[in-house]
């Protein structure tokens, strides 16, 4: 099949989600707009329909909260009862930040917004069209960063914090099981609650109960606190420092910059904070010993010496020391994370394939992921590693060519995981083959 019909059915999948203002994830599993997925969305739509990129975004920020915090859920009034938790958990109503009449989660996601604005005014074919969009959407970037720098910065040095694993987006990844773990599910108090992922999805391929069990125990500590961040960073035991989610914030800084610039408003603020999260990523979560990034335990005030994919991320930052890229760089393109020209792998598995508990299936815990892929594509290209960005790119082409465009693939034979017609895969896809 030629290539063109690989991008219309991409399309056909992005028309099938595509909500009137907004597009899911998935209509069945993800009935609701999604934070970062909105950014990779945003941007396949940029190559071939700008009207729709720009309402994406939109929409996405009319439910911005008042202290800035871009949430992880816009819930869709229609499609409640078919996603858990949906409003009626998450009780945001008790926080004063919430927007009025706009049902949303309480938590945040990486916020990939400001690079993706920067890239839909890369792929304008008319650049002063969009002009008014930036200056519009500008101001409400700037407040989300500014509510991650004042709310979630507590040693002012730019490491930014996330308070549930759902914020990573990455949400079973094995980075987050020593911290998880420490919370006894036999001594503390849950809320009853019914899953419903699970019965749509094979649940071998999803997050375990007692996954679930922590997940909840930790929303129920935001809304018992009314979302007060104060009062949540004293009581929370998941405070984390996490590579990917630090990484995503410099490159929107970044974008935010030459946003700033084009539209002849002073970027002093973006340039500084995204000099002061880089240096102290740098300094901070880098092991030379074990050449990659890790997360740190903000409570146990410990790396978490994990091995995963967001541990490269600092390519896609633009973070990383030249010195830095090398070393993480012969981690990246080794046995561990699928070496060039090596048999039966496909692209980079999101964690460490020769770990004991690497599962090729699971969500987070092996299988390979296009939104991961694509932003380590970038990185690598950034950092002039043109081989491997080149063969990335055509593995991230081949997997939804083959296999069709699901959530999440397998590492080892390609076979897709999870929803099918997932949005960034088919949006990303799309940025890729145009
Ligand atoms: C919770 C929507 C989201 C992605 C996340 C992915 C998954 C949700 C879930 O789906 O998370 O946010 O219910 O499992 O982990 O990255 O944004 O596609």
């Amino acid at each position: 099949m030629p290539l063109r019909d690989y991008i219309e059915k991409a399309k056909e999948v992005l028309d099938k989600n595509w909500m009137g203002e907004y597009t899911v994830p998935s209509v069945h599993l993800y009935p609701h707009q999604w934070n970062w997925d909105s950014g990779f969305i945003a941007i396949g739509y940029s190559r071939y329909n700008m009207e729709r990129a720009v309402r994406e975004i939109l929409h996405l920020f009319e439910a911005q909260w008042k202290n800035g915090m871009l949430p992880q859920i816009v819930f869709n009034k229609n499609a409640l009862g078919r996603y858990f938790p949906e409003p009626d958990f998450w009780r945001t109503d008790l926080s004063p930040y919430a927007p009025d009449n706009i049902l949303t989660s309480g938590i945040t996601m990486p916020p990939i917004h400001g690079y993706a604005v920067l890239k839909m005014y890369e792929n304008a074919r008319e650049k002063d069209r969009l002009i008014p969009f930036l200056k519009f959407i500008y101001p409400k970037l700037i407040k989300l960063h500014e509510y991650l720098y004042l709310e979630r910065n507590p040693d002012d040095n730019g490491l930014i914090y996330i308070r549930h694993p759902w914020e990573s987006g990455m949400d079973n990844s094995p980075m987050w099981d020593p911290v998880l773990e420490r919370i006894d599910i036999d001594k503390v108090d849950i809320p009853e609650f019914e899953r419903k992922d699970n019965k749509i999805i094979d649940p071998e391929q999803r997050p375990k109960d007692i996954d679930y069990k922590r997940y909840i125990y930790l929303v129920d500590i935001f809304r018992k606190n009314r979302y007060d961040e104060k009062r949540i960073f004293e009581e929370c035991p998941f405070i984390v420092i996490d590579p990917l989610f630090n990484s995503i914030l410099c490159a929107s800084n970044e974008a935010l910059v030459q946003i700033a610039d084009i539209i002849k408003e002073d970027y002093k603020k973006p340039e500084e904070w995204f000099l002061m999260t880089a240096r102290a990523v740098r300094d901070n979560l880098f092991s030379s010993e074990k050449k990659i990034f890790f997360a740190y335990d903000y409570v146990q005030k410990e790396l978490i010496e994990v091995e995963t994919a967001a541990g490269f991320m600092p390519l896609f930052g633009g973070i990383a020391s030249t010195q830095q890229a090398l070393k993480i760089y012969e981690h990246l393109d080794s046995l561990s994370f699928c070496r060039l020209g090596e048999k039966n792998c496909f692209a980079i598995p999101n964690y460490d394939k020769r770990k004991k508990d690497f599962s090729p299936h699971n969500y987070w815990r092996g299988p390979v992921w296009i939104n991961i892929n694509w932003m380590l594509y970038q990185g690598l290209l950034r950092y002039k590693f043109k081989q491997k960005a080149e063969h990335l790119e055509i593995t991230i082409m081949e997997l939804p060519m083959r296999f069709g465009f699901y959530e999440y693939f397998d590492s080892f034979t390609g076979k897709g995981y999870g929803t099918k017609d997932f949005s960034w895969t088919a949006a990303l896809f799309i940025d890729l083959a145009y």
